[in-house]
Protein backbone atom coordinates (compact mmCIF):
# COMPACT_ATOMS: atom_id res chain seq x y z
CA UNK A 1 0.00 0.00 0.00
CA UNK A 2 2.83 2.35 1.10
CA UNK A 3 4.79 1.43 -2.29
CA UNK A 4 1.63 2.58 -4.19
CA UNK A 5 1.32 5.42 -2.62
CA UNK A 6 5.17 6.43 -3.18
CA UNK A 7 4.69 5.29 -6.58
CA UNK A 8 1.52 7.44 -7.41
CA UNK A 9 3.34 10.57 -5.35
CA UNK A 10 6.59 10.14 -7.61
CA UNK A 11 4.55 10.44 -10.58
CA UNK A 12 2.55 13.14 -9.49
CA UNK A 13 5.99 15.24 -8.70
CA UNK A 14 7.10 14.03 -12.43
CA UNK A 15 4.62 14.67 -14.78
CA UNK A 16 2.39 17.13 -13.06
CA UNK A 17 5.51 20.05 -13.65
CA UNK A 18 5.71 18.84 -16.98
CA UNK A 19 2.25 19.56 -18.20
CA UNK A 20 1.87 23.23 -16.36
CA UNK A 21 4.95 24.68 -18.56
CA UNK A 22 7.99 24.04 -20.77
CA UNK A 23 10.84 26.31 -21.06
CA UNK A 24 13.08 26.72 -24.33
CA UNK A 25 16.58 28.00 -24.16
CA UNK A 26 18.63 29.43 -27.16
CA UNK A 27 22.11 31.06 -26.18
CA UNK A 28 23.90 30.13 -29.57
CA UNK A 29 26.64 28.64 -27.41
CA UNK A 30 27.01 26.32 -29.79
CA UNK A 31 27.70 29.05 -32.40
CA UNK A 32 24.48 27.88 -35.00
CA UNK A 33 21.23 29.37 -35.73
CA UNK A 34 19.34 26.15 -36.84
CA UNK A 35 15.55 26.89 -36.27
CA UNK A 36 16.12 30.38 -37.19
CA UNK A 37 15.08 31.66 -40.28
CA UNK A 38 14.63 35.56 -42.20
CA UNK A 39 11.59 36.95 -42.69
CA UNK A 40 10.60 37.37 -46.47
CA UNK A 41 11.27 41.21 -46.33
CA UNK A 42 14.69 43.01 -47.35
CA UNK A 43 15.67 38.49 -46.92
CA UNK A 44 17.93 39.51 -50.11
CA UNK A 45 19.25 42.73 -48.24
CA UNK A 46 22.89 42.67 -47.47
CA UNK A 47 21.91 43.55 -43.95
CA UNK A 48 23.27 40.76 -42.06
CA UNK A 49 21.55 38.42 -39.42
CA UNK A 50 23.72 35.30 -37.90
CA UNK A 51 25.42 34.10 -34.49
CA UNK A 52 28.39 36.24 -33.88
CA UNK A 53 30.98 33.12 -33.13
CA UNK A 54 33.45 35.35 -30.38
CA UNK A 55 29.42 37.17 -29.04
CA UNK A 56 28.42 33.83 -29.16
CA UNK A 57 24.88 35.60 -29.58
CA UNK A 58 23.07 36.56 -32.98
CA UNK A 59 23.88 39.45 -34.24
CA UNK A 60 22.09 41.84 -36.79
CA UNK A 61 24.31 44.22 -38.61
CA UNK A 62 22.72 46.96 -41.47
CA UNK A 63 26.08 46.47 -43.67
CA UNK A 64 25.22 50.13 -44.17
CA UNK A 65 22.42 49.72 -46.54
CA UNK A 66 19.40 52.51 -45.88
CA UNK A 67 16.71 51.47 -43.21
CA UNK A 68 14.25 51.02 -45.69
CA UNK A 69 16.47 47.61 -47.32
CA UNK A 70 18.01 46.63 -43.86
CA UNK A 71 15.10 46.79 -41.86
CA UNK A 72 13.90 42.99 -40.79
CA UNK A 73 13.58 40.02 -38.35
CA UNK A 74 14.52 36.57 -37.77
CA UNK A 75 11.83 34.46 -36.84
CA UNK A 76 12.29 31.39 -34.68
CA UNK A 77 10.90 28.82 -37.23
CA UNK A 78 11.22 25.48 -35.01
CA UNK A 79 13.00 22.39 -35.52
CA UNK A 80 11.95 18.08 -35.80
CA UNK A 81 12.10 18.53 -31.85
CA UNK A 82 10.22 21.76 -31.53
CA UNK A 83 7.04 21.60 -34.22
CA UNK A 84 4.56 23.30 -32.96
CA UNK A 85 5.70 26.97 -32.73
CA UNK A 86 2.53 28.08 -34.32
CA UNK A 87 0.24 26.90 -31.66
CA UNK A 88 2.41 28.76 -29.00
CA UNK A 89 -0.11 30.91 -27.07
CA UNK A 90 0.44 32.10 -23.79
CA UNK A 91 4.28 32.62 -22.84
CA UNK A 92 6.93 35.08 -21.71
CA UNK A 93 9.81 35.82 -24.26
CA UNK A 94 13.20 37.23 -22.29
CA UNK A 95 15.87 38.17 -24.24
CA UNK A 96 19.03 39.84 -23.64
CA UNK A 97 19.73 42.93 -26.25
CA UNK A 98 22.95 44.52 -26.75
CA UNK A 99 22.61 48.08 -28.13
CA UNK A 100 26.37 49.48 -29.65
CA UNK A 101 24.93 53.06 -29.81
CA UNK A 102 22.48 55.44 -27.66
CA UNK A 103 20.51 55.70 -31.10
CA UNK A 104 17.47 54.94 -32.81
CA UNK A 105 16.15 52.28 -34.20
CA UNK A 106 17.90 48.77 -32.75
CA UNK A 107 14.07 47.10 -32.56
CA UNK A 108 13.52 44.00 -30.11
CA UNK A 109 11.84 41.06 -29.36
CA UNK A 110 8.35 40.11 -30.94
CA UNK A 111 5.76 37.05 -30.11
CA UNK A 112 2.68 35.40 -31.60
CA UNK A 113 4.90 35.82 -34.63
CA UNK A 114 2.30 34.41 -37.38
CA UNK A 115 4.54 32.52 -39.85
CA UNK A 116 1.81 32.84 -42.59
CA UNK A 117 1.00 37.05 -42.14
CA UNK A 118 3.48 38.00 -40.44
CA UNK A 119 0.91 39.45 -37.75
CA UNK A 120 2.99 40.25 -33.95
CA UNK A 121 3.69 42.07 -31.05
CA UNK A 122 6.86 44.02 -31.10
CA UNK A 123 8.90 45.99 -28.49
CA UNK A 124 10.85 48.78 -29.93
CA UNK A 125 13.42 50.16 -28.01
CA UNK A 126 13.82 54.13 -28.33
CA UNK A 127 17.54 54.73 -27.17
CA UNK A 128 17.65 58.56 -27.97
CA UNK A 129 14.41 59.23 -25.60
CA UNK A 130 14.70 56.21 -23.74
CA UNK A 131 11.31 55.06 -24.44
CA UNK A 132 9.91 51.41 -24.84
CA UNK A 133 6.77 50.80 -27.18
CA UNK A 134 4.83 47.78 -27.84
CA UNK A 135 3.41 47.49 -31.38
CA UNK A 136 1.31 45.30 -32.85
CA UNK A 137 1.44 44.63 -36.89
CA UNK A 138 -0.97 42.69 -39.01
CA UNK A 139 1.74 41.44 -41.50
CA UNK A 140 5.54 41.66 -42.14
CA UNK A 141 6.18 45.23 -43.33
CA UNK A 142 6.73 47.31 -40.52
CA UNK A 143 4.11 49.81 -42.79
CA UNK A 144 1.86 47.34 -42.97
CA UNK A 145 -0.67 49.26 -40.33
CA UNK A 146 1.31 49.22 -37.19
CA UNK A 147 0.20 50.15 -34.15
CA UNK A 148 0.71 51.29 -30.58
CA UNK A 149 -0.63 48.90 -28.02
CA UNK A 150 1.54 50.50 -25.07
CA UNK A 151 4.54 52.83 -23.75
CA UNK A 152 7.31 52.63 -21.26
CA UNK A 153 10.55 54.08 -20.17
CA UNK A 154 14.03 52.57 -20.29
CA UNK A 155 17.56 53.75 -19.47
CA UNK A 156 19.63 52.95 -22.74
CA UNK A 157 22.86 51.25 -21.70
CA UNK A 158 25.25 50.62 -24.22
CA UNK A 159 28.06 47.61 -25.03
CA UNK A 160 26.63 45.42 -22.08
CA UNK A 161 23.23 43.08 -21.96
CA UNK A 162 19.83 44.14 -20.46
CA UNK A 163 16.95 42.13 -20.19
CA UNK A 164 13.38 42.86 -22.29
CA UNK A 165 10.48 40.32 -21.56
CA UNK A 166 7.28 40.60 -23.81
CA UNK A 167 4.73 38.37 -21.47
CA UNK A 168 1.33 37.32 -23.52
CA UNK A 169 -1.19 35.90 -21.07
CA UNK A 170 -4.75 35.86 -22.99
CA UNK A 171 -5.09 39.53 -24.15
CA UNK A 172 -3.20 40.39 -20.89
CA UNK A 173 0.41 41.83 -22.83
CA UNK A 174 2.93 43.05 -20.59
CA UNK A 175 6.66 44.42 -20.94
CA UNK A 176 9.20 44.06 -18.52
CA UNK A 177 12.85 45.92 -18.72
CA UNK A 178 15.29 44.16 -16.72
CA UNK A 179 12.95 42.57 -14.56
CA UNK A 180 10.76 46.11 -14.02
CA UNK A 181 7.14 45.55 -15.19
CA UNK A 182 7.47 48.94 -17.54
CA UNK A 183 4.15 48.80 -20.00
CA UNK A 184 0.54 46.82 -19.11
CA UNK A 185 -1.81 46.03 -21.92
CA UNK A 186 -4.85 44.81 -23.12
CA UNK A 187 -4.88 43.23 -27.12
CA UNK A 188 -7.00 40.23 -28.59
CA UNK A 189 -5.54 40.93 -32.18
CA UNK A 190 -2.64 38.21 -32.12
CA UNK A 191 -3.59 34.93 -30.46
CA UNK A 192 -0.60 33.00 -31.16
CA UNK A 193 2.23 32.70 -32.86
CA UNK A 194 6.17 32.23 -32.57
CA UNK A 195 9.10 34.75 -31.29
CA UNK A 196 11.46 36.49 -33.36
CA UNK A 197 14.30 39.17 -32.89
CA UNK A 198 14.14 42.33 -35.14
CA UNK A 199 15.90 45.53 -36.00
CA UNK A 200 15.56 48.21 -38.32
CA UNK A 201 19.75 49.92 -38.81
CA UNK A 202 21.75 49.81 -35.98
CA UNK A 203 23.79 46.72 -34.54
CA UNK A 204 22.52 44.78 -31.96
CA UNK A 205 23.10 41.93 -30.28
CA UNK A 206 20.51 39.25 -28.89
CA UNK A 207 21.39 36.51 -26.24
CA UNK A 208 20.02 34.36 -23.84
CA UNK A 209 16.64 34.30 -24.84
CA UNK A 210 13.92 32.35 -22.77
CA UNK A 211 10.60 30.95 -24.00
CA UNK A 212 8.25 30.11 -20.90
CA UNK A 213 4.83 28.56 -21.20
CA UNK A 214 1.93 25.90 -21.27
CA UNK A 215 2.79 25.04 -24.76
CA UNK A 216 6.57 24.90 -24.60
CA UNK A 217 8.47 22.34 -24.96
CA UNK A 218 11.50 22.04 -22.74
CA UNK A 219 14.55 22.47 -25.41
CA UNK A 220 17.77 23.47 -25.17
CA UNK A 221 18.68 24.80 -29.30
CA UNK A 222 22.42 25.12 -27.63
CA UNK A 223 22.98 21.65 -26.32
CA UNK A 224 25.39 18.63 -28.15
CA UNK A 225 23.72 15.67 -28.70
CA UNK A 226 25.43 13.15 -27.08
CA UNK A 227 25.58 11.36 -30.51
CA UNK A 228 26.66 14.15 -32.28
CA UNK A 229 29.02 14.73 -29.64
CA UNK A 230 30.41 10.61 -30.11
CA UNK A 231 30.20 11.21 -33.57
CA UNK A 232 32.92 14.48 -33.82
CA UNK A 233 34.97 12.19 -31.16
CA UNK A 234 35.10 9.26 -33.65
CA UNK A 235 35.98 11.76 -36.95
CA UNK A 236 38.70 12.97 -34.41
CA UNK A 237 39.80 9.80 -33.71
CA UNK A 238 40.14 8.48 -36.90
CA UNK A 239 42.16 12.18 -38.33
CA UNK A 240 44.73 11.91 -35.62
CA UNK A 241 45.60 8.43 -36.38
CA UNK A 242 45.73 8.69 -40.04
CA1 LIG B 1 25.48 33.30 -25.78
CA1 LIG C 1 21.89 25.63 -31.81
Amino acid sequence: MLKEFISVLIALMVFVPISIAGTLIEDFDDGDNEGWERSPQNKDSKAFWGVDKKEKAMKFDPKGVGWKEAISQMNFVGTDQVKNVREWKDYDVEVDIKLTEAANFPGGPRGRVDLKTGGHYVVWLYPTSGELKLYKNPGWDINAGLETVGAGKFKPKVDEYHKVKLSMRGSDIKVYYDGNLEIEAKDKSHKQGTIAVGSQDRVVYFDNIKVEGPDIPNTDMSSVEPEGKLTSIWARIKTDNR
